[in-house]
Order: C-alpha cells, then structure tokens, then sequence
C-alpha cells in the first residue's frame, strides 16, 4: 500500500512540508479547485500541483476528485460533451503520471451531516449525522450544513426538480454510459478509476443513490468488467449502512482487484441510520479497522490509503474532517495495522 494524505492546493492551510514529516508518507491526494466542473483542467494548474509536490518529495499519484458534471448524472443531451472533457482531463493527469482518480456518481450532495462540530466529552470536535433532524429539513428551503456556499437557493430546487424524474435504474445508466465513454481514455493514460461509495449509503430529499452496497458495486463491475474501472473504499460511508460487511467487502473485492484506494475512518453508531465520526483506532467506534486492514492485507491490496476525516483536536480549526493533527494520529495508527497486518502474513 501507499499511504497518502489529501491536500486541498495551496489554499489549504497545511502546508506540504508538514505533510511529508508524518512517517510513511508517500504523496497527496488532490485536485484543481478553481475550474467549474466539467471544463478541461488547463496543463498549467497541473503542472504546478505536481511541482509544488516534487519540491516536497512527494507524489501526486491520486486525484480525489475530478467531479461528474450533472448533466452526465442526469443523462441531458450534453453529457456527451462533458465525457469528452473527463477524458481529456485523464489524458492530462495521465501525462504527469497520475495513476487513481476519485470520483462519486451522487446527485447533488456528495456528503451530507447535519453537524459539523459535535462536541465530544474531551473536548475534541467531529462531524456528525442524525437521521431524524435531516428528514425534518424542508426540502424547499434547504440548508446544510458545509452546502449553503455551494448552490443558491434557485440552483439547488432547479436540481432537485431535474432529478425528480430520475430513477435509481436511469442514474444506474447513467454510470455505465459514462464509465464506457471513459475507459479509452483510461487505458490509454493507465487510470484506475475509483468510485467513491455513497455518503451516508442511502437516499435523501428524493435523489438517488446507486453505490451504497455489496450489490451495487456487484452490478457496477458486472456492467463494465474494465480492470481500470474500480472503487474508493470508504470505511465511514459504507460502515453507515449496517447492511454492509466490511470486512467481507474488503476480502472480495481486494481480491478482485477491484479497490485501487481507501478511506479509511472510524464512526460510532448512535442509532439506526445515525453516527458520529471518531478517532481512527478499532476501539473509538463501532467498525473493526484492524480487521478491515488485515482483510485488504490478506486479498493482496497494493492501492492507495490515506486517513480519512479525523476530529479537531489540540486546539486545531480545520476543514471539517481535514484537519493536520488527528488525521496524522490516524496515518500512524494504519501504519501500525500495515505493518501488523503484513508481518502476521508472512509468519
Ligand atoms: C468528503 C469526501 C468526499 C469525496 C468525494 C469523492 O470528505 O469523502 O467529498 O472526496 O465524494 O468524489
């Protein structure tokens, strides 16, 4: 594995001479911010990422994400246009010897919590989701937490009024008509593709979701067999549905091949469908971390990994999930399972 630390450009307030002091460390994991999405990333913006990482000894093998227009998601007439621009941008990325691109095919929100700061006993603070206060927000004047920058009001009820008329089976489509379109450009540029699961694995305000479960990604990869087509494993957003095995999930599809990243967080259930994000260690929640480490371990698991959203911790205000300090206690923890996990194998 490669363990990797995602980093916002350079307007993220960690610089990347702090990220390669955190051991093992081998790139980050990032993107160009400031094109809408669909447009071609102009070579410039990626050469600049990539020396910024060169100049700090690190490697910029994944981007997370290059974003899925929603024409493409809702299958307008113009996607056509918006699939050739994704390609183009893998040729790109390709050129400068990305190998993984994170992706989601989520309508509209590709997270959702309903807080982003929840208090814990030590004084340290995460995000969190509550089923019950999310389906209490009226869908007509939505607010979100981490969203309102993102939509106006008019874009957002515009979407949700296009996607009112999209079935699970059309999105479905959708995926496969785009991944087919793409997988050239893969091939070509030598890009795996990593479909990022749902977050949190279900439904919300009458949108879709499609790659929430074992099944999902059963039918996704039946549907476009291309070795360069596979997933994000995403501890958190999969470990939400109670549905989901993980340490099952993580045997098949390692084995398969199939797994070219992980996120791997910690979250505790509080309820059915509700959960709070923790320290990353097996013992601050409900899902069995070093279990799923041994299980990608022993099925032969040679992608990227990085820590996915530690809690503010120390005094730190970070990005919500995206802070320094706890989401380098979380690189150093898997370092330790990695390690743990491979010697056990070899005994
Ligand atoms: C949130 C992230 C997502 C993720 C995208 C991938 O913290 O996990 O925003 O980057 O869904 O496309």
């Amino acid at each position: 594995m490669k363990m990797t630390f995602r980093w916002y450009g350079e307007s993220d307030s960690i610089p990347l001479s702090y990220i390669r002091q955190i051991p093992n460390m081998s790139g980050v994991v990032t993107a160009v911010y400031r094109v809408p999405v669909g447009e071609v990333w102009p070579r410039e913006d990626i050469a600049r990422l990539k020396e910024l990482c060169d100049q700090n000894g690190l490697e910029m093998e994944v981007i997370e994400s290059v974003p899925v227009h929603e024409d493409i998601k809702l299958g307008r007439p113009t996607r056509d246009r918006y699939i050739a621009n994704y390609a183009e941008n893998l040729r790109r990325l390709g050129e400068v010897g990305v190998k993984c691109v994170c992706y989601n095919f989520m309508p509209v929100f590709d997270w959702l919590r309903t807080n982003l700061k929840l208090e814990a006993p030590d004084g340290s603070n995460s995000l969190c989701y509550c089923h019950e206060e999310l389906m209490k927000l009226d869908p007509k004047h939505l607010s979100l937490p981490g969203w309102d920058e993102s939509y106006t009001q008019d874009e957002l009820q515009g979407l949700l009024a296009a996607y009112a008329n999209v079935s699970h089976e059309q999105l479905f489509d959708n995926l496969v008509y785009f991944l087919k379109g793409i997988m050239p450009a893969c091939q070509e540029a030598k890009i795996d593709m990593a479909i990022h699961p749902d977050d949190p694995p279900w439904d919300m305000f009458g949108l879709p979701r499609i790659i929430s479960s074992e099944a999902d990604y059963d039918r996704m990869f039946a549907a476009v067999p291309d070795p360069h087509n596979g997933m994000t494993f995403c501890t958190g957003s999969l470990g939400a549905g109670r549905f989901n095995d993980l340490t099952a999930m993580a045997a098949k599809y390692a084995k398969a091949g199939r797994i070219s990243f992980a996120h791997i967080r910690q979250i505790r259930y509080e309820g059915e469908k509700d959960f709070a994000e923790s320290g990353h260690l097996t013992s601050s929640g409900s899902l069995d971390i070093y279990g799923i480490v041994q299980a990608l371990v022993k099925n032969g698991f040679v992608g990227y990994v990085r820590p996915d959203h530690g809690r503010n911790i120390w005094g730190e205000d970070g990005k919500p999930g995206y802070g320094l300090y706890d989401r380098a206690l979380g690189a150093a923890y898997l370092n330790g399972l990695f390690e743990a996990a491979e010697k056990e194998l070899h005994t």
